[in-house]
């Protein structure tokens, strides 16, 4: 389970961490108060706050950093059973995660929403539009369309419900970088048999971890980069991650600055 703070490091704001945090530099976006960004009635007013942090998370924008790039070893020593990500930035995909062995629960720019006519259209169509700072438009009906981020009060993607089941089967669960105050997303940290690990990997105690610990819990407090880098020295991965991030390097030459912050 991943959150906001998996991407920090990639120069993306959480919400919540106070001062850097989105909540607390909204001033940007001229919205009365922190959750009307994501809720329908206000985006039906004003579309605009919306558009103005959609333009800063569309893909492109950000690159991957190293617990990405550990999800994506995990990945591809056929460990990872699912990645069920709050994340709405994307990087997952980048990192090389396929989408089959993702859960975007609170949605994706990577396909957008007709609000009036509900048809539904790859997110790239309407990058031009918000990167221009238009709200973009159905080319059938000209309704406002929306990319498919969840917003609050809204169903969570189908995939979500699809793919629950898998918390049962797990053997190990990763919590990393999310507050877990968001619902129904965080309670999945209760659905793992009680028999199996639970490694938090984030700046403070949250959740269960925080007000209902197992006795099998590990929670490795501090930078989300510094705890994955010891997972991944406990496991003995350097050489590992090295050559999956020098190639995902390779891969882009340029425009990358991110990757090579937290590596
Ligand atoms: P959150 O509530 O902002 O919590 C983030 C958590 O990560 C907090 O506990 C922080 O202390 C912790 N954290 C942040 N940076 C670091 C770091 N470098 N090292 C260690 N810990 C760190 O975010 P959640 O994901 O829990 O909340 C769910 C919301 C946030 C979802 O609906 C997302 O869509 C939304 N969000 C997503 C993004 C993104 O896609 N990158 C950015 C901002 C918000």
């Amino acid at each position: 389970m991943a959150g906001a703070g998996i991407s920090t490091p990639s120069g993306i704001p959480d919400f919540r961490t106070p001062g850097s945090g989105l909540y607390s530099n909204l001033e940007q976006y001229n919205i009365p108060y922190p959750e009307a960004i994501f809720e329908l009635a206000y985006f039906f007013v004003n579309p605009k706050p919306f558009f103005t942090l959609a333009k800063e998370l569309y893909p492109g924008n950000y690159r991957p950093n190293y617990a990405h790039y550990f999800l994506r070893l995990l990945h591809d020593k056929g460990l990872l059973l699912r990645l069920y990500t709050q994340n709405i930035d994307g990087l997952e995909r980048v990192a090389g995660i396929p989408p089959d062995k993702l859960v975007e629960a609170h949605g994706t720019f990577a396909t957008a929403t007709c609000t009036v006519c509900r048809r539904k259209f790859p997110g790239e169509d309407f990058r031009e539009d918000v990167m221009a700072d238009k709200v973009p438009q159905c080319r059938v009906c000209t309704g406002v369309v929306k990319p498919d981020i969840v917003f609050f009060g809204e169903e969570l993607p189908q995939r979500f419900f699809l793919h629950v089941t898998d918390f049962p089967t797990a053997d190990l669960l990763l919590v990393i970088g999310t507050s877990l105050e968001v619902e129904p997303f965080a309670s999945l940290a209760g659905a793992v048999r009680s028999s199996v690990p639970r490694v938090l990997i984030n700046r403070d105690l949250v959740g269960p971890f925080a007000w209902q610990q197992r006795y099998n819990d590990v929670a490795q407090l501090g930078d989300v980069v510094a705890g994955v880098r010891k997972v991944v020295e406990l496991l003995d991965w350097n050489e590992e991650m090295q050559t999956l991030i020098q190639n995902e390097k390779e891969k882009h030459p340029l425009g990358d600055a991110f990757l090579f912050v937290a590596v």
